[in-house]
C-alpha cells in the first residue's frame, strides 16, 4: 500500500507531505559550482564550502528514489550564442573568466560543456527530470511548473546550491506557484557561513514566510521510518 502522509518536525512547524505527490528538487549541483575552475570559482569563491552537502544529499537522493518520489534536477547556464544570457547578467562584477569564456572545464556556465554538467556523485538516473535554467529560479523560462503539474506533485523537499541563491529564488517562485516547499538544511550550501544561516532563518521566520525548514536527517526518518496518517 503506497504510504499517504507523512509528517517531518520542522521549523516553524510540522511539515506534512505524500510522497506520491512530492518532488526532490537538486539545484545546481554542476561542476560549474562545486568544482575548482568553474564558474563559482571565477566569481572568487572557495568552492571547497559547498561540498559539504554532497554525502547527505546522496542519501536523501538514494531515500527518496527508493519511495518512488519524482526527482528533478536542474542545470543553471545558457545557450552557446549566449542569446538568453542578459548583459545584466553577463557583464556583472570582475570574474576572473566571464559566462562564456572558455575555463578549465569548458566555456563557463555553457549548456554541453562539462563544467555545466552535474558532478558524477549526484548524476540522475535515466528517468529523472532534468531542468536547464537560464536564470536563478527552477520556474523561469523553464516548463518545469507544467512538468510538476503533469505528475500530480503539490510539494517539493528542496537541496543544492546556493542557498542565498538558487535555492532562495526557486522556493520563494514555488511558493508563489501554490507548492509547499521543505529545504533541507545540511542539503544546500552557500560560499558564505553567514548567508548561510540567514539564508535558512529567513525561509522559515515569520510562520514560514516561503517553507520550511528541517535537517534531512528528519526528513529521512520520516520516510522510512514514519507513520502513515492517511
Ligand atoms: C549562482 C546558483 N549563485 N546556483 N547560482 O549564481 O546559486
Amino acid at each position: 500500500m503506497a504510504i499517504d502522509q507523512l509528517t517531518v518536525p520542522a521549523d516553524p512547524g510540522p511539515f506534512c507531505f505524500k510522497p506520491a505527490h512530492t518532488a526532490l528538487v537538486v539545484i545546481d549541483m554542476q561542476r560549474d559550482f562545486v568544482e575548482p575552475g568553474g564558474f563559482g570559482e571565477t566569481l572568487g569563491n572557495d568552492v571547497s564550502m559547498l561540498r559539504s552537502v554532497i554525502p547527505p544529499l546522496q542519501k536523501v537522493l538514494a531515500v527518496s528514489r527508493s519511495a518512488g518520489m519524482v526527482i528533478v534536477h536542474t542545470r543553471e547556464g545558457h545557450r552557446p550564442d549566449l542569446s538568453d544570457c542578459p548583459p545584466a547578467k553577463l557583464n556583472r562584477g570582475t570574474p576572473t573568466l566571464r559566462i562564456g569564456d572558455t575555463g578549465p572545464k569548458g566555456r563557463i556556465l555553457i549548456r554541453g560543456e562539462y563544467g555545466h554538467d552535474i558532478i558524477d556523485e549526484l548524476a540522475p538516473c535515466p528517468g529523472e527530470i532534468v531542468i536547464d535554467k537560464p536564470g536563478k529560479g527552477s520556474f523561469y523560462a523553464t516548463d518545469l511548473d507544467d512538468l510538476l503539474a503533469a505528475a500530480g506533485i503539490t510539494s517539493l523537499v528542496v537541496t543544492g546550491v546556493t542557498t542565498e541563491v538558487c535555492v532562495h529564488t526557486t522556493v520563494r517562485e514555488g511558493n508563489d506557484r501554490g507548492y509547499e516547499c521543505l529545504v533541507l538544511s545540511d542539503c544546500v550550501g552557500s560560499y558564505f557561513p553567514e548567508f548561510q544561516q540567514a539564508g535558512l532563518a529567513m525561509i522559515a521566520a515569520q510562520g514560514g514566510i516561503f517553507g520550511w525548514v528541517a535537517p534531512s536527517a528528519a526528513y529521512l526518518d520520516a520516510l522510512t521510518n514514519g507513520v502513515d496518517q492517511q
